[in-house]
């Protein structure tokens, strides 16, 4: 889809982490863009992730689920849409151990509704069924774990997923790929490593051992801590959705990625030493957060406790992101570190969002997973 067209896209999921980060950067490069967001605001769908936009009328919203067809025909038609950017899912791996069905039926059946809608209101109209493109989110879990020495995953590895997360992710991305393979629909996948950056639910491994560090509550560590991930910035995994999208080629598979692998524990006391640090150059901080050990001095690491592991736990995820830097040229521009720093500034800089979090579902959340509010 080459950019001479405006496009006028749906945002599935667009109220969630990387699904919001992923609307204001597009609002910002293609301000004359028409964005429409479905989400239904499950507890990870967060509307303050948006406000900006919305207070701005910049973009519409819709509150719905991609399970509901004729919503998404509705919508695809009444805007005349061309492109969807798909990231609604269910999106975490312990809450998909205790319960899958909600991670089938959003991932798997959500996506081929979404499918089905696109197919309908796309190529049965000649307007618009040679200039279209269904963009479908997925991550690297799918491929499976790698062992310490193993290559990397490509575009063709294998899938072998191992949690009913990953499992649900391959399923729908086969579905993606069946419907460009059998109707022609105009599709892309993107395969992506472990994000992080503003608006990232704290249940989630960055976001919770941050906010635990400012609050005095212990971080869990799975395991052993040396399970590794491979970590990008979420604005450079729009900035590769966007390339794919706007040079991508139809019907390929793009792996996203920045050759940042980490174990947890590196990855845990990087983040202890920024926080420590943040506190050390604004002493105002201290007061903000007495709990904090970074406060009185003993060091965030000191919360850093060893929990029992995660049932199946992959050992290491690693992108082999070679097909995206030399055919579209793409670079991230943040080393973990920037991206970290950032990270905690912008909770920092936006306690009122993350309170509201934490008061809410996520409080729930650690309740059912550790058995008491921590
Ligand atoms: P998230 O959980 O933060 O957000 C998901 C959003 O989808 C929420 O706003 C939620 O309300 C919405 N949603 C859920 N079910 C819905 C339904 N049935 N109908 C409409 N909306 C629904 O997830 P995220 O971390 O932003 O992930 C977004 C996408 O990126 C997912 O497809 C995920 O698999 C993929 N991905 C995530 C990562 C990561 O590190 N977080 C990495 C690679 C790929
Ligand atoms: O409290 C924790 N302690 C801990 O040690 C949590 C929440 C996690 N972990 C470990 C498990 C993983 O090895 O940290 C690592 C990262 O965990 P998560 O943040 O839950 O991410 P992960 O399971 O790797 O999956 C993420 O990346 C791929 C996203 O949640 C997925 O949506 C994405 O597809």
């Amino acid at each position: 889809m080459a950019r001479q067209h405006k496009s006028r896209l749906l945002v599935t999921g667009g109220a969630g982490f990387i699904g919001s980060n992923f609307v204001h950067y597009w609002a910002k490069k293609y301000p004359q863009d028409r964005i429409v967001v479905l989400d239904a605001l499950t507890y990870a769908g967060n509307l303050q992730n948006l406000q900006a936009l919305l207070e701005q009328d910049r973009i519409r919203f819709v509150k719905g689920d991609i399970c509901d067809q004729a919503l998404v025909e509705s919508i695809l038609t009444e805007e005349a849409l061309n492109l969807i950017v798909h990231f609604a899912a269910e999106s975490h791996v312990d809450r998909s151990i205790l319960g899958p069905d909600a991670f089938l039926e959003t991932n798997i059946q959500g996506t081929h509704s979404m499918l089905k809608a696109a197919r309908k209101v796309w190529l049965e109209n000649p307007v618009v069924r040679d200039h279209h493109r269904f963009h479908h989110v997925s991550t690297d879990e799918v491929y499976g774990s790698l062992g310490a020495t193993d290559p990397a995953f490509t575009e063709t590895t294998p899938y072998a997923p191992n949690s009913p997360y990953a499992a649900s992710k391959a399923a729908s991305d086969h579905l993606v790929r069946a419907y460009h393979h059998t109707y022609g629909l105009e599709v892309t996948t993107s395969n992506c490593s472990n994000n992080y950056g503003p608006y990232h639910f704290p249940e989630k491994l960055i976001p919770l051992a941050l906010l635990h560090m400012l609050l005095g509550k212990s971080v869990p560590i799975y395991g052993d801590g040396l399970n590794i991930r491979d970590w990008l910035f979420v604005e450079d995994h729009c900035r590769g959705i966007e390339l794919v999208i706007t040079e991508g080629n139809v019907g390929d598979t793009y792996n996203i990625g920045g050759n940042c692998e980490r174990t947890n524990i590196d990855l845990i006391q990087t983040l202890c030493n920024l926080v420590d640090q943040a506190f050390q150059a604004k002493p105002e901080l201290a007061q903000k957060y007495p709990d904090s050990p970074s406060a009185t001095g003993s060091g965030a690491a000191s919360l850093i406790r060893y929990v029992k592991d995660r049932p199946g736990h992959d050992r290491r995820y690693a992108i082999d992101a070679r097909k995206i830097f030399h055919e579209l040229g793409y670079r991230p521009t943040h080393s973990l570190e920037t991206g970290l720093a950032q990270t905690v500034h912008w909770y920092l800089d936006n306690e009122s969002w993350w309170k509201a979090v934490m008061d809410g579902s996520y409080s729930r959340w650690m309740d059912q997973q550790y058995g008491t509010a921590k």
